[in-house]
């Protein structure tokens, strides 16, 4: 059984959860040690004996320390990815991809540590001098999904120690394996005891136990939207921080004037590649007249051909869903759309390989309406919908036409259509002939709406969550 670090110390468990390859549903990953009260109370207890230390040690200390966590990363980029690739279902590329955006994001902060400045105003007062300085928060928890199982650990983690705050994981069930090895990373980096720990185990039981508690200062939360509610009520009923990141249902728009090659590229790789299992995935794309029937005939053959199979065998394209339950959830949508009277192009159906595992082909639903439930719902797989609008007003009318506002993005040779999408889109993050997925790690990351709730994830603007603002007046004579 691989334990929890709780603490400081490596502590097994009574209950395990065994961590199955999506891929092979034969092949078992690990048991992992399911958390359970007391260990959440004692992972507690120990940041908040941690954290007066921690909080005022040198920066170079924690500067040094992330770093460290950066390297060993990298060194193990090769293991951890094919790790990442059987545990979560992306593909090797994808998963080695994301392995070294964890480490990149360590030493990212690594440099922030250094660069946590201050203001020094002068007063309005003679004689008066004021210093506006930022402290540690004090115990951070982050709560994160399956999806990105070690990059968004690490863009929670990193800034929070960087910044000099304890912090204490919460994995998904489903992928505990990066979140394990990103802990066994840490205490190598030379993490001090109590500073950094994991507590692996079921959301209702140790997500609900750090939400509940006044020992945790600030949660960082990625995940669905009802979860994500109710982790948000818990906490500021109590008077803590908190910073949520969930759903989407980002819109792709094709304008008549766009590249054909470069739209269907933009469409395959935001609406289908991770498995369109990702918050960003382009799952609503919207096209005008013009252009409409090419990009449709186009991006069904570009579909149609892309290869599902093992996550990590050397030519698939795309990997299976993640569980169970993702199919179950593909399937239902499928059927939705169907009832709801849109027209499937392609997909909609899951795969039988040589292998057991959760396999789905592609899918495309044309003629769908903007009240359709497969337009206004996060499908979270490979799933993507299309809407013919009759212009530019139109289609970005239809882009802003729902509850979510993470990521949107636009193919078009146009500057002007360009400019007026970039300042009209109702999403934190625009994207002009890119995917709507694939964001760089040193610059903020959220959205608007229903999507994010709380300041900004990543880049400089990281520290908004992670420290405390005080201003300081001093009498200079
Ligand atoms: O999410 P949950 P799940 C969406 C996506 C997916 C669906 C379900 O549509 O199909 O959510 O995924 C922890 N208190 N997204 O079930 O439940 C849980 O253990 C505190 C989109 O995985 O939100 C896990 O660590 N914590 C999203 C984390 O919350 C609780 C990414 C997220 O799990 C808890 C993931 C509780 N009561 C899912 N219950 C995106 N858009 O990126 C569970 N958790």
């Amino acid at each position: 059984m691989k334990p929890n670090l709780i603490a400081g110390e490596w502590r097994d468990s009574t209950q395990a959860t065994a961590n199955i390859n999506p891929s092979d549903l034969s092949d078992i990953i690990g048991e992992y040690a399911a958390a359970g009260p007391q260990e959440v109370k004692d992972a507690i207890a120990g940041a908040r004996s941690a954290f007066p230390a921690w909080s005022t040690a040198s920066p170079q200390v924690r500067s040094d320390i992330l770093d460290a966590a950066g390297q060993l990363i990298l060194a193990r980029k090769a293991e951890l990815g094919d790790l990442l690739a059987r545990e979560e279902g992306k593909t090797l590329p994808e998963a080695t991809g994301e392995v070294v955006r964890a480490a990149q994001i360590f030493k990212f902060f690594a440099g922030e540590a250094l660069r946590q400045t201050g203001d020094v105003v002068d007063s309005v007062r003679p004689g008066v001098k004021v210093e506006v300085t930022r402290e540690a928060v004090g115990v951070v928890a982050a709560i994160t999904p399956w999806n990105f199982p070690i990059a968004i650990p690490a863009w929670k983690i990193a800034p929070a120690l960087a910044f000099g705050n304890c912090a204490i994981l919460k994995p998904a069930e489903l992928t505990p394996g990066c979140a394990h090895a990103l802990a066994e990373i840490l205490v190598e980096a030379g993490v001090p005891d109590g500073v950094f720990s994991l507590v692996m185990g079921p959301g209702r039981v140790v997500g609900q136990a750090l939400a509940d508690s006044d020992g945790i200062d600030a949660m960082s939360f990625t995940g669905s939207v009802p979860t994500g509610a109710q982790v948000r009520d818990t906490v500021t009923a109590r008077g803590g921080r908190v910073q949520l990141e969930m759903g989407g249902k980002n819109p792709l728009i094709i304008l008549d004037d766009a590249d054909l090659d470069l739209a269907v590229n933009c469409a395959v790789q935001g609406a289908f590649y991770s498995t369109g299992q990702r918050c960003t995935a382009s799952s609503r794309l919207i096209v005008t007249p013009g252009i409409a029937d090419r990009f449709v005939t186009a991006l069904a053959d570009a579909t149609r051909a892309l290869r599902v199979g093992d996550a990590r065998q050397a030519d698939t394209q795309i990997g299976p869903l993640a569980s169970g339950e993702q199919m179950a959830k593909q399937i239902e949508y499928t059927t939705i759309g169907r009832d709801e009277g849109a027209r499937l192009v392609c997909g909609g159906e899951a795969l039988r390989l040589d292998r057991d595992g959760y396999y789905f082909a592609p899918t495309l639903f044309d003629d769908t309406a903007p009240a359709m439930r497969i337009n206004r719902e996060e499908v979270f797989g490979p799933f993507a919908t299309i809407q013919r609008a009759d212009d530019y007003d139109h289609a970005l009318a239809l882009a802003n036409d729902t509850e979510f506002g993470l990521s949107a993005g636009i193919c078009t040779g146009s500057l002007k259509h360009a400019e007026h999408f970039k300042r009209h889109i109702q999403a934190g993050m625009s994207m002009v002939n890119l995917p709507t997925a694939g964001v760089d790690y040193h610059v903020p990351f959220g959205g608007r709406k229903a999507s994010s709730h709380g300041p900004r994830e990543q880049g400089r603007l990281a520290r908004d969550f992670y420290t405390v603002v005080k201003t300081n007046y001093q009498f200079a004579g």
